[in-house]
């Protein structure tokens, strides 16, 4: 089996609740890009990236489609079954830019599993579950609307509760935290998330104003440096998330006593090949991970539903996936990946088990063959 071509489409995403807020940042919509990409056998895969804005992390929606119009000449031909020669080729193509290596990525592994007929989950390692357990991340709002909304999705059947923090006054953040804290049962994990937004001094004293609380801070500052240079400071575990761009930096995060779990991004460290040996490195350095994206459609949400049902129970914090907070994002033949009760029911069918509804969609932007 061999590359013929690749298509490129674009699609936008509408934020169902007019927009999505972050510390630093906020959208409204979001850039997405499909790849489709051809083989002369005729089976077809399809990867995706959707940058969550330009200033979430070093992404950018318009880059990732020049980055695949750099890459993809160099892809035709190869066996998208190799896929450690497909990301040398890459490699090879350009340097960085793992996001648009992503998509790339899982479309070669969506090729996969329609070859052999099998799905994604089993030819990574095996699914330990038929549904995977998900989260809910809260938006900042008044102490009551956080604390409300966040037992609402509690109710739901979500097993971990995300607070969106930073970009306020931190004592704002504190009250909101610690009602959540109180509306929560103790069995829910809570996380609070200030996205990069909190000094390394905030950091510290939101740690010391709620070191009664069992919760987890999920990337407080900007950098790792920051990080490392408190993370022995606070009273709560630390999770790294927009810092972890790579393997190098995963390992240094869990050996240098940094990080004690992550929030992980498939298009972060570049599509499923790379996620597959982060996972592993987690596992056998025994701390936890979420697999995620950033935002997207049911491309993929199901390539990080595929990778999170394989991940062991003890290391596993559950999929996020933007779909409760978009509008649909492209149509599909197949059923759409939805939560049922707060859990992710894996997609049906082999590959990624996701049949985009191509008449629907617009003309390719462009073509490689
Ligand atoms: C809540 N998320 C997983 C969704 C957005 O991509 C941001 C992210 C995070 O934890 O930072
Ligand atoms: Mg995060």
């Amino acid at each position: 089996m061999k590359i013929a071509e690749v298509r490129v489409y674009r699609h936008s995403i509408t934020v169902a609740d007019g927009r999505y807020q972050m510390s630093l940042s906020e959208v409204d919509a979001l850039d997405c890009t499909v790849v489709e990409v051809v083989t002369d056998t005729g089976l077809v895969g399809y990867g995706e990236t959707t940058p969550l804005g330009p200033t979430y992390q070093e992404q950018h929606a318009a880059g990732a489609r020049a980055a695949i119009a750099t890459m993809a000449p160099a892809l035709i031909g190869l066996d998208p079954r190799r896929t450690n020669l497909v990301y040398e080729r890459m490699d090879h193509a350009l340097n960085g830019h793992r996001y648009a290596k992503s998509a790339l990525d899982v479309a070669c592994w969506d090729l996969i599993g329609k070859s052999y007929g099998e799905r994604v989950c089993d030819l990574l390692g095996g699914a330990e579950r038929s549904s995977v357990p998900s989260y809910f991340g809260v938006m900042p709002g008044t102490t009551a609307e956080t604390a409300d909304a966040a037992q609402r999705r509690e109710q739901e059947g979500y097993p971990r509760i995300q607070v969106k923090a930073g970009g306020r006054a931190l004592a704002d953040d504190i009250e909101a935290v610690r009602a959540v804290a109180e509306a929560l049962s103790p069995t829910t994990k809570l996380l609070v998330d200030p996205n990069r937004g909190w000094t390394t001094r905030d950091t510290m004293e939101f740690s010391v104003a709620c070191r009664d609380i069992a919760l987890t801070i999920e990337q407080p500052c900007r950098t790792f440096d920051e990080h490392r240079r408190i993370a022995d400071k606070i009273h709560h575990p630390l999770f790294l998330d927009e810092s972890t761009v790579d393997i190098p930096t995963i390992v240094r995060a869990v050996t240098g006593g940094v990080a004690q779990g992550f929030g992980m991004k498939l298009s972060r460290v570049g599509g499923l090949t790379p996620l597959r040996v982060v996972r592993d490195l987690c596992v056998e350095l025994g701390v936890p991970l979420t697999i995620d994206d950033t935002w997207g459609g049911d491309i993929t949400a199901a390539a990080t539903v595929h990778m999170g049902a394989t991940v062991p129970d003890a290391f596993y914090e559950g999929t996020w996936i933007s779909e409760p907070y978009q509008k649909p994002a492209y149509s599909c033949l197949t059923s759409p990946i939805r939560h049922v009760g707060g859990h992710i029911p894996l997609p049906e069918g082999v590959g990624l088990g996701v049949e985009p509804d191509l008449p629907t969609w617009a003309d390719p932007v462009a073509t490689y063959r």
